[in-house]
């Protein structure tokens, strides 16, 4: 059942309560390999699920537009404070209600509509907000987008120079959301440089990565970095942006009157409790196993024949292109979650199908890394992987039944924070 216990919530409301527990077994009975999820601690769960979420709090601490902040302005400075510290930088703001938000107030604070930004196009592995088209950034802004190279899959630094110099965009967006390569944060902050542009570091798939030591860190490169916080730094759904003194003030004004009204409180609690966690010695054990199980698994796939955008893994995220498996990636995700192995379906650069049906499948070790699965046991997880996409090929459902016994075997060694069997 679930833990913390939802015993209030039984009686009150049987049918959500019903919900919620289907969900907490659902995840753990599933080995979670979406990329951009995590199992939060149950101290997280509890400091999300509290009081704080009673309280409007427009402003921040010292400033705020509303009466009875003695407590609130300690929990926000909290938090602030240990992002500052977590990820060395100046200035933190931990009120943005996600990535996209975040990302929204940068475009606020150093853009104007109409001014040219750049960024990662999507089919390459970059965000919506970096200035896709059905995006509201790629709308009201004049988006020039880089890519990744035929033959590496990895981004070509020369190409970004190239389009920055006769562009001259305002932002420059590096990071993204299928990139499975380390992110060379001085090149991107050489040619920003160059063109006059501010670099903003979206590091939402790395965060925890770079906390734990196991990706470089964009301070010192990007004096604007933009985080979700529940990917792999573990915490509750939400954002921070991080940046310089310099550019913290627009930033802080962007986000609030800017973009937002009161900032979730309960998340951000759970953001400190998270933050707190992450600057524990076993945070940066936790990220270098992350990292250790992707490369196993990306090496166990590739020996099964698998072919890996880029060729392999420097994080979290493994990439496949399952054009040479002759199966698309949507029908494989499928079969894979019936199978017990949850993902998501993802275009692949160069993808020659549609985004709703593309040819690749996204991996992500953070979660199973939380829940305590090791590098060595990364060859049966590519041989479940192996085993299941032939069997989606083919249409062989025994196989995809049998994978799942099995898996649900393995899983029941390994807890998982906030279920309790
Ligand atoms: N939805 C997130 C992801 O899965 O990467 C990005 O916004």
């Amino acid at each position: 059942m679930h833990q913390p216990p939802i015993s209030e919530l039984s009686g009150a409301d049987p049918e959500l309560a019903q919900l919620v527990e289907a969900e907490a077994k659902r995840q753990y009975e599933k080995i979670r390999l979406i990329a951009s999820e995590n199992y939060v601690s149950q101290a997280v769960l509890e400091a999300t699920g509290t009081v704080l979420t009673n309280k409007y709090s427009e402003g921040y601490a010292g400033r705020r537009y509303y009466e009875g902040q003695q407590v609130i302005d300690q929990v926000e400075t909290l938090a602030i404070e240990r992002a500052k510290a977590l990820f060395n930088v100046e200035h933190a703001n931990v009120q943005p209600y996600s990535g996209s938000p975040a990302n929204l107030a940068v475009y606020l604070a150093f853009a104007q509509p109409g001014d040219t930004i750049m960024g990662m196009a999507l089919p390459a592995g970059g965000h919506l907000t970096h200035g896709w088209s059905v995006s509201a950034t790629g709308k009201w802004f004049n988006p020039v987008r880089y890519g990744v190279t035929k033959e590496t899959g990895r981004v070509d630094m020369d190409e970004v120079r190239e389009l920055a110099r006769a562009e001259r965009p305002k932002l420059i967006f590096c990071g993204g959301t299928a990139i499975p390569r380390t992110i060379d944060f001085p090149a991107f902050a050489e040619i920003a440089r160059e063109v006059d542009a501010v670099l903003v570091a979206d590091i939402a798939h790395i965060a925890g990565l770079v906390a734990g030591g196991a990706h470089p860190s964009p301070v010192g490169h990007a004096p604007v970095i933009t985080t979700t916080t529940h990917k792999t730094l573990r915490g509750p759904r939400g954002a921070m942006v991080l940046a310089d003194t310099e550019h913290g003030k627009a930033l802080d004004k962007a986000v609030f009157p800017g973009l937002q009204g009161g900032p979730h409180n309960h998340t951000t609690a759970g953001i400190a409790v998270a933050l707190r966690e992450a600057a524990k010695p076993e945070f940066r054990d936790y990220a270098r196993g992350v990292v250790a199980n992707a490369r196993a698994l990306a090496e166990a796939l590739q020996e099964r024949g698998f072919e890996l955008v880029s060729g392999g893994t420097d994080n979290h995220l493994i990439l496949l292109d399952l054009t040479n498996k002759q199966v698309g990636g949507k029908p494989a995700a499928q079969a894979l979650d019936r199978a017990g192995i949850e993902l998501n379906y993802n275009t692949v650069p160069f993808d020659p199908r549609k985004p709703f049906d593309p040819s690749g499948i996204r991996l992500g070790t953070a979660s199973i890394t939380t829940r305590g699965l090791g590098a060595d046991q990364m060859p049966q997880l590519a041989d479940w992987i192996e085993r299941v996409v032939i069997a989606a090929g083919s249409g062989d459902d025994a196989t995809i039944d049998r994978v799942a016994a099995e898996i649900s075997e393995l899983l029941a060694k390994y807890p998982m924070p906030g279920w309790s069997t």
